[in-house]
């Protein structure tokens, strides 16, 4: 398959890249690195990395692109799979779409869908893949895509990093990446930030059945000046690495009054129960958008009678 990749970015003149909406390091490190990739082998080709901007600082601002380019431009999308969760869905205006992810999920527009579930990182199959390819790496590719790695696999902690997530560091690493500055620039918090931590650690609940719960109600965005995406992704980890907690889930309320809520596991998989409620992920690190605080309520049962 990734011969057929190869052969389809060869024919194409203008590409555009997409990913998720609210995206992490990994969506937006996948993009950046596979439009450098691109360029720095192929320099006439036109490539685009679209979709909203956004808060992350280690990586350019989108670019902005005409709707008449789409209909004779390749389409690649990576690190997501459905399409309701594509950011910019002119995307599905392309002739050929190619859609490289790392989630469970399956593809419901991929005219070649690259799925490799059991890599950390959509950044590690896309470093992967060009490696077998024989692309020179630069700096700046190598750059985005050690956010991605370093981000989806928590620093190299995650279960699911392996000798494979090793290579492709290690490759990136060879092009004289700072390490210390990219931590700097991923890891360095704001005052609000922290504190809005500390808040979290001291909130959570841990239940008898090894589940820990948080709940954020709206107001608490406005409080300490985060987004709504920091207070469901940024905080669920608060949880993590807890003497007797299997599972933990982190719920946000929206102004909308939906909940967000984000599934974390150490060993049983979550990813049925986030698929059941609507949404989907990883094994161990699934999400999904609930109705209502009751919901909430049955979300947690389904998670507790894997634990009996
Ligand atoms: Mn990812």
């Amino acid at each position: 398959m990734i011969d057929t990749i190869k052969k389809w970015i060869e024919e194409a003149d203008t590409i555009v890249i997409h990913r998720h909406k609210d995206p992490d390091y990994d969506a937006l490190g996948s993009q950046w690195g596979l439009k450098y990739l691109i360029q720095d082998n192929y320099p006439e080709k036109n490539v685009y990395v679209l979709g909203k901007n956004n808060q992350f600082k280690a990586l350019p601002p989108m670019d902005e692109v005409d709707d008449s380019i789409f209909s004779h431009a390749l389409g690649i999308v990576v690190d997501v799979s459905q399409k309701h969760r594509v950011d910019d869905d002119r995307v599905l205006n392309t002739p050929k779409k190619i859609v490289i992810d790392h989630h469970q999920n399956s593809s419901d527009f991929a005219d070649l869908f690259y799925h490799q579930p059991d890599k950390i990182a959509a950044a590690e199959v896309i470093t992967l893949m060009a490696l077998e390819w024989g692309f020179t790496f630069s700096t700046r590719s190598a750059h985005a895509l050690m956010l991605g790695i370093i981000s989806d696999s928590g620093r190299f902690l995650y279960k699911g990093v392996n000798a494979s997530t090793f290579e492709a560091a290690s490759h990136l690493m060879k092009t004289g990446l700072d390490l210390n500055e990219i931590y700097e620039s991923m890891y360095t918090d704001s005052l609000n930030y922290k504190r809005l931590r500390g808040y979290a650690l001291s909130q959570f609940e841990v239940l008898d059945s090894g589940v820990a719960v948080l709940r954020n109600e709206k107001t608490i965005k406005k409080d300490y000046d985060v987004s709504e995406f920091t207070v469901s992704r940024g905080l669920v980890n608060v949880m993590s690495q807890l003497k007797g907690v299997e599972i933990w889930v982190n719920f946000t309320e929206t102004d909308a009054g939906e909940i967000l809520t984000e599934l974390r596991s150490r060993e049983l998989p979550v990813n049925d129960v986030a698929s059941k409620y609507g949404g989907g992920g990883h094994l161990l690190a699934a999400g999904c958008t609930l109705a209502s605080w009751d919901a909430c309520d049955q979300l947690i049962k389904d998670l507790e009678r894997k634990l009996t």
